[in-house]
C-alpha cells in the first residue's frame, strides 16, 4: 500500500498477541481473473493474558471482503471496520470462530508477494508480511497455527495443486475443476504458508532418515526443465544426510517438495515442506549453468532445507529477530558447502563477499545492527548484515566455544524451543548454559552496528625473549549510534619463524606452550598479549581464517606480505597477504595516474605471481584465488572518498601489466588445463571446478594481451565447450575485448542457441550489461528493448540493471552522470510495479558518501529526483529517508 509516511516499528514496542489462532482452514478457489479465499479461523484470547476481550485487529491488504461470520453468524457492516491495512471487530467470547471470504486478483499482482501468477502458474510468497495479502489474519511470526488447505482449480491448466504438509483428500467436480486438501501437522506462523497450482512435472526420489523413515522428495518444474533437476536433487539428499550427521537433525514430514518459479523476488523460500525457489537457484545442468551456479544451487537447496529446524521448528518471535534464523542458517549452509568443497576456498569467497558488500552496508546510511531496533518496512531488512554478518556472529561463537560445545548448545536450543517463536537471547542463553560462559558482552554484536577496527602493533625484546602484541579496537559511529562499547573479538593467530614455521605460543603466566595457532579473546578497547620464550623476531599471522568480521590494520612491509603469501601456514592468510599486496600496488597506481599515463608498478607483484605459477604442487583452486586481484568494489571501500574511474583504470592497468609480464607461463598453464578439460567430461566436483576456474582466469589475463593466437583459443573454447562454465567465461572475455566482430558473432550464436532458456539468457544479458567497454549505457538501453527482457521479472532486472550498476564501474559512474540518471529512471519505473526490487536496485546510489565530491553531487541529484517523483512505496521511502539525511 502506498503511503507518504510509513511509521517506524520498534522492537521496544513488542507486545504478546492479544489473540491466538489454533486452527486455520483455508479454501482457495482459483480462477483466471480472480481468486476467492475462504478462511475459517479457530481463535482464542491469548491465555497468557487476562480474560478481558480487546478488539481483534487482523492484518489485511489489497483484499476485497466478501463475507464475514463470527461463530456462524454473519456480521453486519456496523459490527466491523475495514481500512486499507486492517479488519477490526469485537469478539464476545474467549474462544470463537471467524469465517471470512475475500476476493483477490493474483494475475495482477506484480509485487510478487502474497498469491501471484508466474509463467501461468499460481504461487505464493508470504515472508515476511505477504500472507495478509491473501486473507485477513494475525500476520506475525509468534502466532502459530495448524493449517489445512483446500485448493480448487481447473484440472487441465493446473493439474498439480500443492500446499504444506501431507495431502489428505482430493476430488473432481463436473465442471472440469478438481481439488486437493493438504494438512500440515506442525504449527507454523503464516509466513511459512505456501500454495502452488500449475502444470508441473516432477523429479522424484526418496531419502531414508536416520531413524529409518522414508521421505518422498519431489522437485516440481515446468516440463521443459525436467532435465535440469538432478543436481538439486543430489544436493538435497547430501544436505539431509549432512544435517543428521553434523547437527543430529532429522526431517519430520513424509514429503519434501521444491517448486521452481521464474518470477521471484529473492533466491528461495523455506515454506514448511514446500520450498519455493527462484528457478535460477534450482535448475542446473552442465550445458546451461556455470560451476558457480551449480555451487549456488547446492548451497541454497541446503539453506532452505536447514531452515526446517533453524527457522521453522524453532522460529522468530518477531521480525527484529530475523537473524536468529537467517544468521544461523547461513552459518549452517556455509559449513555444509565447506565440507562439500574446499573449506579455504569457501572462506575466501565468503570473506570477499562480506568485505565488499556487507562492510559497505555497515559503513553507509542503511547500517543497522544484526538485531535492528526499528524498521519501517521489514522487506528492506533482508540484508547482508542480517544474513552474512549474522552468520559471522554465529561463527565467532563457534570459534569461542569450540566445535563440540557449540553442537551441545545447538542441541539444547532446538530441544528447549521446539515449536516455539523465540529471540536471539534464547539462542545465546542455550550457548551460555552449555559453555558456562557469560556472553553478555558478546551480545553487543547483535545490538551495535558498524564494522569494528582492530589496530595491532607489536614489539619484540630479544634479551627477554618476549613478544608483545598490542591490540586496539574501535567502532565508527553509524546512524543513531555513537560511543560504542568494546566487542568480544576472537583473534586467531600464529607467530611465524623466518623459515615460515609456527613458533610455540605461551602467554605470560602460562606454564605450557601451545603449538601451531591459538585464539586470543580481545575484549577491551586496548589490550596487550605478551608471549614468552619467543626465540626469534617473529612475523605474526593475524586474524587467521578471518576469525572476526573486522577491519584489521597491522603494518606489514611489502616484503612481509610477499613472504606470507608464499609461506603462511594458513591458506586464508596467504590469500589475504596477496590481496593486501595487490591493493597497495593498485593504490600506488591510482595516485600516479593523476600525474602520468605510464605509472610505475611495484615489481614484487609480478615476481611473486611468477613464483606461484611455477609452483607445481599448488592447488589450482588456491592458485586461482591468489591470482585474482581485489574487486573494484572492495578497493572503493578502502577510500574515504573514492574516485571510481581512477580506481577502475588503475586496476585495469595492473591487470594488463600482469598479463603481459606473465604471458608465457600463463599460456603454458592455460594450454595444459584446457587440454584436460577437452579430455574430461563435465562434472561439477571440487577438483574439476578448480581446474576450470584457473583455466578461465588465465584466459581472461591472456586475452588482455590482444594476441590473435589467444583470440583463436578463446573463440575455440567458446565454440566447443561442453559446459557453460567454459563457454560463458570465453564469451565474457570476447565481449570485454576490442575484438568486436568476434564478440558480436559469439553473442549471436549464444542467443540463437539458448533463446528459449530464460536463465541462460539472463547470463547473456549480464555479460553485456557488465562489459566495461565504451558506450556501455547505450548497449544497456538497447538490451532493455530485447524481446526476452521484462521489467516485471526480477531476474531480468538484476541481470541488466543490477549488473550494469554493480559491475560496470566506468559506465555506471560516467562523468556526465548518465549512468546514475538511468538507474534512477528504472527505480521510479520499478517502484510502481515491485517496491521490494526498487528498494534493492537503488542501493548503489545510496552509497554516495563513499565517492568524490563530483560523483556525490551527481548521485544526490538522482536520489532527490526519485524522492520527488510522486507517491513512493514504503520500501523506497525508507531507503530514501535514510540515504538523504
Ligand atoms: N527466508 C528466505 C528468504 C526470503 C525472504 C523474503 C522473501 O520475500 C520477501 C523471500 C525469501 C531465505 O532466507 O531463504
Ligand atoms: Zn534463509
Amino acid at each position: 500500500m502506498r503511503t507518504e509516511h510509513p511509521k517506524m516499528i520498534k522492537l521496544s514496542a513488542y507486545r504478546l498477541p492479544d489473540y491466538l489462532i489454533e486452527e486455520t482452514h483455508l479454501t482457495f478457489e482459483l480462477h483466471e481473473s480472480y481468486a476467492l479465499v475462504h478462511a475459517r479461523l479457530v481463535m482464542q484470547r491469548n491465555p497468557s493474558l487476562d480474560t478481558h476481550l480487546p478488539p481483534l485487529v487482523l492484518d489485511g491488504q489489497k483484499l476485497e471482503l466478501i463475507d464475514i461470520n463470527l461463530n456462524g453468524e454473519r456480521l453486519s457492516a456496523m459490527e466491523y471496520t475495514v481500512t486499507d491495512k486492517h479488519l477490526t471487530l469485537q469478539p464476545t467470547t474467549i474462544e470463537f470462530e471467524l469465517d471470512t471470504t475475500v476476493r483477490i486478483e493474483p494475475q495482477n499482482n506484480t509485487e510478487l508477494e502474497g498469491l501471484y501468477k508466474s509463467s501461468g502458474m499460481f504461487c505464493t510468497q508470504c515472508e515476511a508480511e505477504g500472507f495478509r495479502k491473501i486473507t485477513y489474519y494475525l500476520d506475525r511470526p509468534d502466532v502459530m497455527s495448524r493449517f489445512t488447505t483446500t485448493i480448487f482449480a481447473d484440472k487441465q491448466n493446473y493439474p498439480i495443486l500443492l500446499s504444506n504438509g501431507n495431502p489428505i483428500a482430493q476430488g473432481e467436480d463436473d465442471d472440469g475443476r478438481h481439488w486437493v486438501t493438504w494438512e500440515d501437522p506442525f504449527k507454523k506462523p503464516a509466513y511459512l504458508f505456501a500454495v502452488v497450482a500449475g502444470d508441473l512435472w516432477c523429479v522424484e526420489d526418496t531419502f531414508t532418515t536416520m531413524s529409518g523413515r522414508e521421505v518422498a522428495l519431489r522437485i516440481y518444474v515446468e516440463p521443459e526443465n525436467i532435465d535440469k533437476c538432478q543436481h538439486a536433487m543430489n544436493s538435497l539428499k547430501k544436505c539431509m544426510r549432512w544435517d543428521e550427521e553434523k547437527y543430529g537433525r532429522e526431517y519430520d514430514l513424509d514429503i519434501f517438495m521444491v517448486v521452481a518459479v521464474n518470477d521471484f523476488n529473492m533466491g528461495a523460500m523455506e515454506n514448511k515442506g514446500l520450498n519455493i525457489f527462484n528457478s535460477s537457484c534450482v535448475l542446473a545442468k552442465a550445458e546451461t549453468a556455470t560451476d558457480a551456479a551449480h555451487q549456488r544451487v547446492e548451497s541454497i537447496v541446503a539453506h532452505e532445507y536447514f531452515h526446517n529446524w533453524s527457522g521453522n521448528r524453532v522460529t522468530c518471535r518477531d521480525w527484529f529477530q530475523l537473524s536468529l534464523k537467517e544468521g544461523f542458517t547461513v552459518f549452517r549452509d556455509t559449513q555444509f558447502s565447506a565440507d562439500m568443497n574446499s573449506d579455504v576456498v569457501k572462506r575466501i569467497e565468503d570473506v570477499s563477499y562480506l568485505r565488499t558488500h556487507q562492510f559497505a552496508e555497515d559503513a553507509g546510511p542503511m547500517a543497522h545492527p544484526v538485531r535492528p531496533a526499528e524498521y519501517m518496512e521489514i522487506s528492506n531488512f533482508y540484508t547482508l548484515t542480517i544474513y552474512e554478518k549474522g552468520a559471522e556472529v554465529v561463527r565467532m561463537l563457534h570459534t569461542l566455544l569450540g566445535e563440540a560445545v557449540f553442537r551441545q548448545g545447538a542441541d539444547l536450543y532446538f530441544e528447549r524451543h521446539d515449536g516455539q517463536a523465540v529471540t536471539c537471547d534464547d539462542f545465546i542463553a542455550a550457548m551460555e548454559t552449555v559453555s558456562g560462559m557469560d556472553l553478555t558482552q558478546f551480545k553487543l554484536w547483535y545490538s551495535q552496528a558498524g564494522t569494528p577496527r582492530l589496530v595491532i602493533t607489536d614489539s619484540y625484546d630479544a634479551a627477554t625473549q618476549t613478544y608483545c602484541l598490542q591490540v586496539k579496537q574501535s567502532c565508527p559511529d553509524t546512524p543513531d549510534q555513537t560511543d560504542k562499547k568494546p566487542f568480544v573479538i576472537p583473534l586467531r593467530m600464529a607467530l611465524l619463524s623466518q623459515q615460515g614455521q609456527s613458533l610455540p605460543l605461551q602467554l605470560q603466566g602460562e606454564s605450557i606452550a601451545m603449538k601451531g595457532e591459538r585464539v586470543l579473546a580481545v575484549t577491551e578497547a586496548e589490550q596487550s598479549f605478551i608471549f614468552q620464550k619467543v626465540t626469534e623476531q617473529p612475523l605474526p599471522s593475524l586474524l587467521r581464517s578471518f576469525s572476526a568480521p573486522v577491519i584489521m590494520e597491522y603494518n606489514y612491509s611489502r616484503d612481509d606480505l610477499v613472504f606470507l603469501l608464499q609461506h603462511d601456514t594458513d591458506g586464508f592468510n596467504r590469500w589475504e597477504a596477496g590481496q593486501q599486496l595487490s591493493l597497495q600496488v593498485i593504490e600506488d597506481v591510482v595516485g600516479q595516474l593523476y600525474e602520468t599515463d605510464e605509472p610505475m608498478m611495484d615489481s614484487r607483484l609480478v615476481e611473486v605471481f611468477t613464483a606461484l605459477l611455477a609452483q607445481d604442487d599448488l592447488d589450482p583452486a588456491m592458485l586461482a584465488e591468489f591470482l585474482s586481484l581485489p574487486s573494484t568494489g572492495y578497493i572503493i571501500e578502502q577510500y574515504e572518498q573514492a574516485d571510481p574511474l581512477a580506481i577502475h583504470q588503475a586496476r585495469e592497468y595492473v591487470s594488463n601489466q600482469l598479463a603481459y609480464a606473465l604471458k608465457e607461463p600463463m599460456r603454458v598453464r592455460y594450454d595444459a588445463l584446457r587440454k584436460t578439460s577437452l579430455e574430461t567430461p563435465y562434472v561439477a566436483q571440487a577438483s574439476d571446478i578448480a581446474r576450470r576456474r584457473l583455466q578461465n582466469m588465465l584466459l581472461a589475463y591472456l586475452m588482455r594481451t590482444n594476441d590473435l593466437d589467444i583470440l583463436d583459443e578463446c573463440v575455440d573454447q567458446f565454440g566447443v565447450a561442453d559446459n557453460m562454465t567454459e563457454r560463458l567465461a570465453a564469451l565474457a572475455c570476447l565481449v570485454n575485448s576490442p575484438f568486436t566482430d568476434e564478440a558480436q558473432e559469439a553473442l549471436k550464436r549464444f542467443a540463437e542457441r539458448f533463446s528459449e532458456d530464460p536463465i541462460v539468457m539472463d547470463q547473456w544479458f549480464s555479460v553485456q550489461a557488465a562489459a566495461v567497454v565504451p558506450s556501455g549505457l547505450e548497449r544497456v538501453t538497447h538490451l532493455l528493448e530485447h524481446p526476452a527482457f521484462s521489467i516485471k521479472n526480477p531476474n531480468k532486472v538484476r541481470a541488466v540493471i543490477g549488473a550494469f550498476s554493480m559491475q560496470n564501474t566506468p559506465n555506471f559512474h560516467a562523468e556526465d552522470g548518465s549512468g546514475y540518471a538511468f538507474l534512477a529512471d528504472k527505480v521510479i519505473e520499478l517502484d510502481a510495479l515491485n517496491p521490494q526490487i526498487a528498494a534493492r536496485i537503488i542501493s548503489p546510489l545510496t552509497r554516495w558518501q563513499r565517492y568524490d565530491l563530483h560523483h556525490q553531487e551527481l548521485m544526490l541529484v538522482q536520489l532527490k529526483r526519485i524522492k520527488n517523483s510522486g507517491e513512493l512505496s514504503a520500501d523506497l521511502f525508507e531507503v530514501l529517508e535514510k540515504s538523504l539525511v
